[in-house]
């Protein structure tokens, strides 16, 4: 193992050894002869106690990794001393990995920070000098910045910024409770919104009647085994969604083919029937050429998209709009009914479509039809499907096949695996991180509405990732919600450097991150570190462990672990609400983020708002009259630990989404034709009247800047791309011991062509560099990697890489609409590292 830089995490061998021994100190790997994986992996008996004097919590991993796996914790005089599998409700959700295995080392890390620390006078932000605060200091100074930043610059000048490193309901109704009262903003993370904005600018959002809104909604992956393919779009599933894997695993050996869309040969490519790679950001282009198969073999289902979708409509060429009844002179009719959302009337302008050449509201046509075009009054009308068909025949497979690199026979083969129906597309969130990529996920449902292969069991688009709704929105926002502004965090830069958002004064001054490190996690670390935070009088975090962003505040609060609060986990891929028990005390002076919110809200005077104790809140958010309507208390949680919030069974019966055949658009149709387009979040940027008429249908055009017509690709002509490693969540394990001995430091994947035409030799040091930033790696040669890509393993601090760090390279450009961090949409070049050299 090499020796990496900065004082916090760089642990030579010896150093390494000497933790272990400083971590086993405290009884943490009972019964195991070392540190080794397997040792620490022995199996558990849900309810085992391995000795007298043990008692076993249950408790839930929640990093935003999508497994919310249950876990025993085991604890023994105080200490925990192990963590375990946990039986989940459902057999099939019961599992753990080597992060789940490995989290006494996170709660007894070296590194873990036990008191709150105040930036030393007279240094710089980030120069990391600290100096030890009382919890009573810490929190009067906080209350003095807010209270003076606020009356100087206005209530929203008090941000506060969360991101997903713990998707829980104490920790986000206290916040949430704090920044309503004090009419603060939120700085909102712009993470896979790419997926995201595409899946609902299409399909709209689904509720379940449980209270459970599926943010990604696809069927659920235990529903893999009933299609006859899986397409796996630009997902590392064995690496980052390992809790899947085993899914998949089992559909392949019932006989499921398994296909891989991937620049990159990855561990899941290498186990399918198929790799296609594909160059990146081109995904749209692909689908479209194998619609075009479709079309070309007339595949399409007429009757799903009579039924389901907006194919029969009319469009206006005048105005882009769907023909309505109110188009032909007939007033609309007043329902009586008001919108909830808009608190406008409700009338009935109802759709027109065409019925044996007239027009016909769409409810009285039973086969409307999908071809055709009309002229209504002078104005030439086409339907909906006319304009796809239009698009999809712009695209054959050989004009595709040279931008995308995919081979036209490919392009074949994958098109009649996609036309063998049920088919399980499986998207990751690649294709979407780039500045073009929610087409990509537009263009892929389009391609499953176009086949008909949507609604059904095997037949799905997309990911799968719900959230719970039904908690109590009076605590959360007692006096209303925060008059705040909502910045997306793509756009505060924008923000601090103009002091304008959403068309008003916006002086951000302090910034509060809990739950985010978004110097490491967001794209363009130097937009925080040059911008956004020498623009701030004030920077809180509140964090367990000294991250990137923690290194540039002016006060850091040290957070109790998750084994050591009761905890509700209210989101993620298994759809349910997990109870986490406490397993022991906050360790040091730690606390729960719940009560550092209340004790700060006493020094605010708001302290009668911030009565109850993390138990009572828990109890306040769940025990409502639609909790107990819905079986969903606090009670039913405390005993049950899992409660899913969709229905159905996810081993006897999965969700299916879209199974009713209507969608949560305006039209209650799949609208692959959208008439008016509206951006995901405001920003500082309005969309051009291109964007907008492009944003109608999917559409490819070329990623901002990473692609070879842009200019910059002369100087820069590598696309860098990241891949999320199975030893840490995001940021989250960095300091890990047992996963740091597996994997040591940080390294990049190159072509051996790449880098023998720099001179690179397998294992050197490298830079990637870019106009904004720099990162030093290992390189690593690998034939897996595409020529002209490079491949890093996210989630090192900055502190670990021997100089710079991998977000220094991205950039905060994003698109109006889906308004997303560009991961992978990032040029750069590489070169031996010249310690001490300059470039
Ligand atoms: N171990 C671990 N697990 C995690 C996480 C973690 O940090 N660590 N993070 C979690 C989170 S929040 C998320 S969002 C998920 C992400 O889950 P995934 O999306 O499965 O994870 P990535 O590793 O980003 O994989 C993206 C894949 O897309 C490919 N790709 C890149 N560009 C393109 C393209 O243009 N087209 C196509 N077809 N493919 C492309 C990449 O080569 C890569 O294989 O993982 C979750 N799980
Ligand atoms: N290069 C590159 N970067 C990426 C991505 C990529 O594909 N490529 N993917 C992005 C995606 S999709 C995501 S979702 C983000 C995730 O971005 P983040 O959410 O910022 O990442 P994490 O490292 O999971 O969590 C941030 C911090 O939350 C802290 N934390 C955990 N629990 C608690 C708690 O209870 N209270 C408090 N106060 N803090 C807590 C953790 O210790 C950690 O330091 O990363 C993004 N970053
Ligand atoms: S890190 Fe994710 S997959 Fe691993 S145990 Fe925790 S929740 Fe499960
Ligand atoms: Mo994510």
């Amino acid at each position: 193992m090499s020796e990496t830089k900065g004082s916090c995490v760089g642990l030579t061998r010896r150093g390494f050894l000497k933790t272990t021994g400083a971590v086993a100190g405290v009884g943490a790997v009972a019964g195991a002869g070392g540190p080794a994986l397997q040792a620490l992996a022995a199996a558990y008996e849900p309810g085992q106690k391995e000795g007298d004097g043990e008692q076993v919590f249950r408790g839930v991993c929640r990093p935003n990794c999508f497994g919310f796996c249950h876990l025993n914790v085991h604890v023994r005089d105080g200490k925990v001393v192990k963590t375990s599998r946990a039986p989940y409700n459902e057999d099939c959700y019961t599992r753990i990995c080597q992060r789940g295995l490995s989290h006494v080392y996170r709660i007894y890390d070296p590194e873990r920070l036990q008191h709150p620390l105040r930036r030393a006078e007279g240094t710089e932000r980030g120069a990391g000098e600290w100096e030890r605060v009382s919890w009573d200091e810490a929190l009067s100074e906080i209350a003095e910045k807010i209270q003076s930043i606020q009356a100087h610059y206005g209530e929203g000048a008090v941000a506060f910024l969360t991101a997903s490193g713990n998707q829980s309901a104490g920790i986000t109704s206290a916040y949430s409770r704090l920044i309503a009262l004090l009419n603060a903003s939120s700085v909102s993370a712009c993470l896979d919104m790419g997926s995201y904005y595409g899946m609902q600018a299409v399909a709209g959002l689904y509720i379940s009647p449980l209270m459970g809104l599926q943010m990604w909604e696809g069927n659920e992956p235990t529903d893999a085994k009933n299609a006859k393919s899986i397409v796996v779009w630009g997902a590392n599933i064995t690496d980052a969604q390992v809790q899947n894997w085993h899914l998949i695993k089992e559909a392949m050996q019932g006989g499921t083919k398994l296909v891989v869309v991937d620049p990159v040969f990855t561990q899941v490519a290498s186990k399918a029937d198929k790799w296609v790679s594909i160059r990146p950001g081109s995904d749209t282009l692909l689908k479209y050429a194998i619609m075009n198969v479709v079309l070309e073999k007339g595949a399409q289902d007429v009757d799903y998209l009579r039924q389901h979708t907006v194919a029969p409509f009319l469009v206006r060429e005048d105005t882009g709009m769907f023909v309505r009844r109110s188009d032909m002179g007939i007033e609309p009719v007043p329902t009586g009914d008001v919108d909830a959302a808009t608190g406008r009337e409700i009338v009935d302008d109802p759709y027109m479509v065409l019925s044996g050449g007239a027009l016909v509201p769409v409810s009285e046509a039973s086969e409307p039809e999908i071809e055709g075009s009309y002229d209504l009054g002078g104005v030439p009308c086409r339907t909906a499907y006319e304009l796809l068909k239009e698009e999809i025949l712009k695209h054959t497979p050989e004009e595709v096949s040279k931008i995308t690199e995919v081979s036209v026979e490919d392009i074949y083969e994958l098109a009649d695996m996609c036309m063998d129906t049920p088919v399980y597309h499986y998207e990751g969130y690649g294709p979407q991180a780039y500045n073009n990529g929610a087409h990509a996920t537009m263009a892929g449902l389009t391609l499953c509405a176009l086949l008909g292969n949507l609604g059904k069991p095997g037949a799905s688009y997309g990911a799968f990732w719900g959230v719970h709704m039904g908690v109590n929105s009076v605590y959360t926002a007692p006096n209303g919600p925060s008059k705040g502004f909502s910045i997306p965090s793509v756009d505060l830069k924008n923000v601090v450097e103009t002091g304008q958002f959403a068309g008003q004064k916006a002086d951000i001054k302090m910034l509060w991150m809990y739950s985010a490190n978004p110097l490491n996690t967001h794209t363009d670390t130097h937009a925080w570190t040059d911008v956004i935070i020498p623009a701030m009088d004030y920077v809180v975090v509140a964090d367990s462990v000294m991250t990137d962003s923690a290194r540039y505040a002016d006060m850091v609060l040290p957070i109790a672990q998750w084994f050591e609060l009761e905890e509700v986990a209210n989101a993620g891929q298994c759809s349910s609400l997990h109870h986490n028990e406490k397993a022991i005390e906050p360790l040091y002076e730690s606390k729960p983020d719940t009560q550092i919110v209340s004790e700060l809200a006493q020094k605010l005077g708001l302290g009668e708002y911030f009565t109850l104790n993390n138990e009572e809140i828990l109890e306040e958010m769940y025990n409502t009259d639609m909790g107990k309507a819905l079986g969903i208390t606090m009670d039913d949680l405390r005993e049950k630990k899992q409660i899913r919030f969709i229905p159905g069974d996810a081993e006897t019966d999965p969700h299916i989404a879209y199974k009713d055949g209507a969608f949560g658009t305006a039209s209650g149709r799949f609208e692959f034709y959208r008439e008016a387009p509206t951006v995901r979040a405001l920003t500082t940027k309005a969309p051009t009247p291109e964007e907008i008429e492009r944003e109608r249908m999917p559409h490819w055009f070329p990623p901002l800047e990473a692609w070879p017509e842009n200019e910059l690709y002369k100087k820069y002509p590598l696309v860098l791309m990241s891949e999320r490693p199975r030893f840490r969540v995001h940021s989250q394990w960095f300091s890990v011991p047992v996963l740091r001995e597996l994997d040591p430091e940080p390294y990049v994947k190159i072509n051996p062509v790449d880098a023998e035409a720099r001179g690179i030799s397998d294992g050197d040091y490298v830079e990637c560099y870019n106009d904004r930033g720099s990162a030093v790696a290992k390189a690593v040669f690998s034939n897996a990697i595409r020529p002209g890509v490079l491949v890093y393993p996210k989630g090192w601090q900055m502190t670990q890489h021997k100089a710079g760090g991998w977000s220094e390279l991205s950039s905060t450009e994003f698109d109006a609409f889906a308004v997303n961090n560009n991961f992978m949409d990032v040029l750069c070049e590489v070169r031996v590292w010249n310690e001490g050299g300059g470039r």
